[in-house]
């Protein structure tokens, strides 16, 4: 297991290289270049200031995140093709600089949802992200929008680019012809047009599930269960094509028993990535992101170490989001200390597997 952190580069995170290395047992990033549109070809100029960074700070940057899709590859759109070949120049580049892991995701429109970005922990003070679906009601997209954005602290979250969603309503009127068949069928299109790349340039794509796990807003998605990821494991059948399992995006959804699924997934070597962290049920769709320890939330942390141990012991890991805790403030999800606790947390689970299944 390598243990990492997401950075989004020194420009736009406030959070530096030197806190990420001091944290113990921190192997490397998973990084991102924030700054690039969905559709673009990162550069090999931009990818290696980025490495050179990290490299310089003594962390590794094996695995990238948020090489988002364009919305006409999930639409289907004729101008596809180009953005595929693009996609494809970004992976021959991402290649050379050692990356062999991207980190993406095929939702329609919106990445992650969330009702509130900052909501109090009524037991101790601190806050954390919060969705209730009943709050979702009364939102129309474009508030939900402006109200994600409005409440970043002033940072940019991969997916809520405000350019990206200039035009919020001319796709959500187009996706309402397109059905989660037809979404599949696009997504079938986009992985025969990348995996082959992937393949001859050794670099796997993991893909992240759509949080919460269920349909929003009558998109269609298609990645929140078991069911849903072996259909996107059969569509394309490729050592390349492998999941991101996000314990707390999936488990934003009681049905699915998170440690069994990674099992599944794990025993076909097909994840790529994992994103750990805990869940608090509130009521029906409705949950905050609680503290990694498995008792502040509902998610067995043992359990979910334990499978990977046991069925993928050598795939990338990080602490996905924390709290805001100390006063500390920053990107909603992405403060420094609370992922730190987190991975010392998880690294602690790790040691005690190991020495107790040798
Ligand atoms: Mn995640």
């Amino acid at each position: 297991m390598k243990m990492t952190f997401r950075w989004y580069g020194s420009d736009s995170d406030n959070i530096t290289l030197s806190q990420i290395k001091q944290i113990p047992g921190m192997t490397g990033l998973m990084g991102v270049l924030d700054y690039k549109a969905a559709g673009e070809v990162w550069t090999e100029e931009e990818i290696k200031a980025y490495m050179d960074e990290v490299h310089a700070a003594g962390l590794e940057c094996e695995v990238i995140e948020s090489v988002n899709v364009h919305e006409d590859i999930k639409m289907g759109l004729p101008t596809r093709d180009q953005y595929i070949a693009n996609y494809c120049t970004t992976i021959r580049n991402l290649a050379k600089y050692g990356v062999k892991v991207i980190v993406y995701n095929f939702m329609p429109v919106f990445d992650w949802l969330r009702t509130d970005l900052a909501r109090v922990i009524p037991e101790d003070g601190s806050n954390s992200l919060y969705f209730d679906e009943k709050e979702l009601g009364e939102m129309t997209p474009v508030d939900l929008v402006r109200n994600t954005i409005d409440n970043c602290n002033g940072f940019t979250l991969p997916g809520w680019e405000p350019e990206r969603l200039a035009e919020l309503e001319t796709t959500l009127e187009r996706y309402k012809t397109i059905t989660p068949d037809d979404l599949r069928a696009n997504y079938k299109y986009f992985l025969d047009g990348i995996i082959p790349t992937c393949e001859e340039c050794g670099v796997v794509m993991a893909c992240h599930p759509d949080d919460p796990a269920w349909p929003i807003f009558g998109l269609p998605r298609i990645a929140h269960s078991q069911e849903d990821y072996d259909k996107i494991i059969a569509l394309r059948d490729s050592p390349c094509n492998t999941v991101c399992l996000c314990t707390g995006s999936l488990g934003s959804n009681p049905d699915n028993d998170i440690p069994a699924i990674i099992r599944h997934f794990g025993e076909m070597n097909r994840i790529g990535a994992m994103h750990v962290r805990n869940v608090k049920y509130l009521g029906y769709h409705k949950f905050r992101e609680a503290a990694h320890l498995s008792s502040t939330g509902d998610l067995d942390m043992y359990a979910i170490m334990k499978a990977i141990h046991d069925t993928c012991p050598n795939t990338y890991i990080r602490p996905d989001h924390g709290r805001m805790i100390w006063n500390e403030s920053g990107r909603p999800g992405y403060g420094l200390y609370d992922r730190a606790l987190g991975a010392t947390y998880l690294n602690g689970l790790w040691e005690a597997i190991c020495k107790s299944s040798d």
